[in-house]
């Protein structure tokens, strides 16, 4: 069938709005109608070209919401008609790592999503019989896609497409990482790197969990107000403190934070996210994906004194199990998503997406098909 995709052709060219072609699910696959789809700071890091497994070209797009209009043979969880958010960790229930309590990273189609192909090896995208690669195993940037069974979540079908989306990426990521990755504890100093998309939603989590003191770091000062309406209690703009940054959030915090989360993709603040952690048990959680190339480091003394380093994908949440219940939550009122979308607009307007993340204008825009 003919369908309407935004195609990253080139890395660091904008998406070109096309026609492609694209072919019915097989076996154990879903053909979904995406309605909406969030575009998140991974999708520019991607279109950049500093992804090591970035490929071209491609359909990229991870934060999506549809509905199921076919499924090829053997698909038994879903059917036509369901409401769906296609997921980029999905969850087979079967592999060894869904089968391990302590990690959400199934592994079951790994490999092809990183070829950018689905998992029997082939893409069920083209233009002109040229072959386009899938992304992340969810290409969303499409009013069509194709997706494996086990990497979508049904979901109840009076939420609204175009606010859940966001569950697809953002808001998991960022709440799942303080609920099911760090399990912050009532009472905690929570310190958030980066007060985008991914923060403003580890600010969102803080709060539900109980924080006590939500400290939110960044360069753009026009992040404020909305960090302060999801919880934050004191801002750090790192440009306006005179000295070093990481002694600065110790001493506001009182001998550091119990919880960090860098959430930017930066390797130095990666480091001072670590190194402003509480001495003896403080967790810092790394949610930014950094370029090719980059490296993380640190005095080894800082994690012989106690400190913990870790990361998270996905917020450590497995979708199927936790995606529906992040979405009633939504619907029960229980976490904000609506304020953080800031921007909605047709497919044919995607480039504004990025234009407007790059300069620091928008949480989080919507495309509606
Ligand atoms: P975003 O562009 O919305 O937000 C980034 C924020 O970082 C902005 O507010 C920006 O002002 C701030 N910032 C930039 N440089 C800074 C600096 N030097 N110091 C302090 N703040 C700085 O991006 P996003 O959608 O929130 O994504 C954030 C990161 O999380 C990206 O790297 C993205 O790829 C990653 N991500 C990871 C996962 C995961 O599962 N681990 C999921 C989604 C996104
Ligand atoms: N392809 C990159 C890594 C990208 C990455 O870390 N992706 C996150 C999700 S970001 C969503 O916005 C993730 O889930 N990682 C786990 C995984 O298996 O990809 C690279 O560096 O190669
Ligand atoms: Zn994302």
């Amino acid at each position: 069938m003919d369908v309407r995709a935004a195609v990253a052709f080139q890395a660091g060219k904008p998406l070109s709005i096309e026609t492609v072609q694209l072919q019915g699910p097989r076996a154990g696959e879903v053909l979904v109608e995406i309605k909406a789809t969030g575009v998140c700071h991974t999708d520019a890091f991607t279109l950049s070209g500093a992804d090591p497994e970035g490929l071209f070209p491609a359909i990229l797009g991870h934060e999506g919401a549809g509905v199921v209009v076919e499924v090829g043979p053997g698909v038994k969880s879903v059917k036509p008609g369901d409401h769906v958010i296609p997921l980029y960790t999905p969850e087979c229930r079967e592999c060894e790592y869904c089968l391990n309590p302590k990690t959400n990273l199934c592994q079951a189609i790994r490999p092809t999503q990183g070829r950018g192909v689905m998992p029997d090896g082939s893409s069920r995208f083209s233009i002109n019989g040229e072959m386009i690669h899938h992304y992340m195993g969810t290409s969303t940037f499409a009013n069509y896609t194709v997706l494996p069974e086990i990497a979508v979540a049904k979901i109840r079908e009076d939420a609204p497409f175009d606010k859940v989306c966001y569950i697809g990426c953002g808001v998991t990521t960022g709440i799942g990482a303080v609920i099911y990755t760090a399990k912050v504890e009532p009472g905690s100093k929570v310190v958030v790197f980066g007060l985008g998309g991914i923060g403003l939603n580890v600010i969102q989590g803080a709060r539900m969990a109980g924080a006590d003191m939500i400290v939110g770091v960044d360069i753009n000062p026009a992040k404020r107000e909305l960090a302060e309406r999801f919880g934050m209690t004191h801002f750090v703009n790192p440009r306006e403190v005179e000295g070093d940054l990481v002694p600065y959030l110790v001493d506001i915090t009182k001998g550091g934070a119990d919880y960090s989360f860098e959430c930017v993709g930066n390797s130095t603040l990666m480091r001072q996210a670590l190194e402003c952690a509480h001495k003896g048990w403080g967790t810092s959680v790394i949610i930014g994906v950094a370029g090719a190339g980059e490296e993380i480091s640190t005095r080894p003394f800082q994690l012989v004194t106690g400190r913990n380093w870790r990361g998270s994908a996905f917020g450590g949440a497995r979708g199927r199990t936790d995606v529906p219940k992040i979405v009633d939550w939504y619907m029960e009122g229980k976490i904000n998503i609506d304020d953080l979308i800031t921007h909605v607009m047709p497919l044919e307007r995607i480039n504004d997406a990025f234009d407007l993340m790059h300069e620091g204008k928008s949480i989080r825009s919507v495309i509606t098909f």
